[in-house]
């Protein structure tokens, strides 16, 4: 009778927690993201030691601690080189790269953009509040002209990015936004950014309830406007697929329909202010992703990518012979 290997192993959220300390403030929309990733891990039934956690510094950054998989607390910005390099020496591992605002679009921003023009299959959350937690609440990127956050001694003086723009100026082909207190809808997000063939960036809107006494928990959730009938609040988030908004760019779509949807992402992307919405902007499948690119050229890559390669024997001493995958190489 044959035995059956399949994995029994059911993960639950609870298995991709730590008992790692976590110095967040009370109310920070970072565990609401944290919670996110867990259950998605958890939905995906991706065993913990298939994925690793990239993150670069900040309060955000330190997310590594806190899930069960591998993980990396890079350097300031550079939590994408680091997923890149995972993604192409394992093209088997899950990379999810992970950081705030100021880490990835100010010191990070030029990877941000070099990673999206590779198409790497990798999801990278990007925790959005408007400042910089860990260094006490000066203005981010992606904080806006005129807006005067807690620390400011004067309204911002710079005009936000609008990093969803940038993302798909850059590149990526799968580009959303959620939300961190609407942990449910934001483990859709990341799943379909997990699912996803490519470089999938997601913002996450995250309330800082210590520096950014702004766009806070209330603000989003529209708690300074009522409906004037039912007295209820006005919440400035809404839901991009409410509309009926498709985002998907199929694999054999033509011109005409490529600039129309990528108009209509313009037009969505730039909304901000009572209306805000949330959901996927963009799933473009037109574009391959990099290891597919490269396995065009190296034609083992798949079988014999570099992180299944024996590197040592038992003594340590290196067997490292990439011979093999480097005649693979087609140089034309
Ligand atoms: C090279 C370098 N420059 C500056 C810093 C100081 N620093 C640490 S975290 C940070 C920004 C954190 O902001 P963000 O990425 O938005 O994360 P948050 O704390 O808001 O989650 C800065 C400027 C550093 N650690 N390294
Ligand atoms: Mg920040």
């Amino acid at each position: 009778m044959a035995i059956d290997l399949a994995p029994t192993i059911q993960y639950k959220a609870a298995d991709y927690k730590t008992e790692a300390h976590n110095d967040w403030c009370p109310g920070c929309g970072d565990f609401g993201i944290l919670s996110a990733v867990q259950l998605t891990l958890a939905d995906m039934q991706i065993a913990p030691h298939r994925v690793t956690i990239f993150a670069g510094i900040g309060c955000s950054s330190k997310i590594p601690h806190f899930v069960n998989t591998y993980g990396i607390h890079t350097l300031h910005g550079r939590s994408l080189p680091f997923a890149v390099g995972a993604k192409l020496a394992n093209p088997e591992l899950t990379v999810i790269a992970a950081g705030g605002d100021g880490d990835g679009l100010g010191i990070g921003v030029g990877h941000f953009v070099n990673a999206g023009r590779r198409n790497v299959d990798f999801t990278y959350i990007l925790f959005d509040n408007g400042v910089y937690g860990l260094t006490k609440g000066q203005a981010s990127p992606t904080l806006r002209l005129g807006v005067k956050t807690k620390s400011l001694p004067q309204p911002n003086i710079n005009e936000g990015i609008n990093s969803l723009l940038l993302a798909l100026a850059a590149g990526f082909t799968f580009i959303a936004r959620g939300y961190a207190y609407d942990v449910k809808h934001l483990r859709e997000l990341i799943r379909m950014g997990i699912e996803h063939k490519g470089s999938a960036y997601i913002n996450v809107l995250q309330p800082c309830p210590t520096y950014n006494d702004i766009m806070t928990k209330d603000w989003f959730g529209g708690d300074d406007r009522k409906d004037p009938q039912t007295g209820k609040a006005l919440p400035r988030v809404y839901k991009l697929n409410q509309n009926g908004y498709d985002p998907l760019i199929g694999k054999n779509a033509g011109d005409a329909e490529i600039q129309s949807k990528i108009g209509r992402f313009i037009e969505k992307a730039m909304e901000w202010g009572d209306h805000i919405p949330v959901g996927v902007f963009l799933k473009n499948e037109t574009v391959p992703s990099y290891d597919a690119r490269i396995a065009e050229r190296i034609k083992n890559y798949f079988d014999a990518a570099p992180a299944r390669r024996t590197i040592a024997d038992a003594e340590g001493k290196t067997t490292a012979d990439l011979t093999a995958f480097f005649e693979e190489v087609r140089v034309t």
